[in-house]
């Protein structure tokens, strides 16, 4: 299976952990924002990152890509209860349009176009953000976390934890603070150190890394 996009991309590495909490094999097809590549087209008809490619069949957008996978392998990530399986696609919808939102002038004003794009940033957007959207997001974030320990949906590991999780990633990568916010820390910290981020997050802590070296 080939997944167009990047593991910046939220939405991207949300597939990837799911894939690595699974033990499904992918190949990561580099793909950025704007691509005209035409296999990544042929997959997403919408150009947005990411997209899949299964034995012939193509699909785009990160929930769809992990019901399908989900459907497919029978791997307990998205549950079949349906109470637990409301919630879940419920946190994975919060996670792709409200904790996305508030987090996205941040991410794309500090290291998407200055570093990748190479593109004057509207600072003064990230500070509104950093300011505003992101401290109102992670207070109410806090309130809905779960004890230490479990899980956001049920009693195990869903793609809820997986879904929150990753734009969280992008947070840290701008260098924001989570200690006004244990719960939501604490969370952040068990998730970002499992097997399946912690791999690509150190690849693009790496990444970075040249980029501003270089
Ligand atoms: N709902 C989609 C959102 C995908 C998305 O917006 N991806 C961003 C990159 S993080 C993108 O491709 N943006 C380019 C655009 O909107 O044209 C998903 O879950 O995959």
């Amino acid at each position: 299976m080939k997944i167009y996009g990047s593991s910046f991309s939220p939405y991207a590495r949300k597939i990837l952990a799911f894939c690595g909490e699974a033990g499904i094999d992918y190949e990561l097809q580099a793909v950025g924002l704007g691509s005209d590549d035409p296999e990544f087209l042929a997959a997403s008809p919408l150009r947005k990152i990411p997209a899949m490619e299964d034995d012939g069949f193509t699909l785009a957008d990160s929930s769809a890509i992990c019901h399908y996978l989900e459907a497919k392998h029978d791997v307990g990530l998205i549950p079949h209860d349906p109470a637990l399986l409301g919630r879940t696609v419920w946190w994975d919808e919060v996670a792709d349009t409200e904790i996305f939102a508030s987090l996205q002038p941040l991410f794309f004003n500090r290291i998407v176009a200055p570093l990748f794009l190479r593109q004057e940033a509207d600072e003064a957007a990230a500070a509104r953000a950093e300011e505003e959207a992101v401290p109102t997001m992670l207070a109410w974030l806090e309130t809905q976390m779960p004890e230490e320990g479990d899980w956001l949906v049920g009693e195990r590991l869903t793609l809820a934890d997986l879904a929150v999780a990753s734009p969280l990633v992008n947070y840290a990568h701008c260098g924001g603070s989570l200690a006004d916010y244990p719960r939501v820390e604490a969370f952040a910290a068990r998730m970002h150190a499992r097997k399946s981020f912690a791999g690509n997050i150190a690849w693009e802590r790496g990444a970075l890394e040249k980029i501003r070296g270089g």
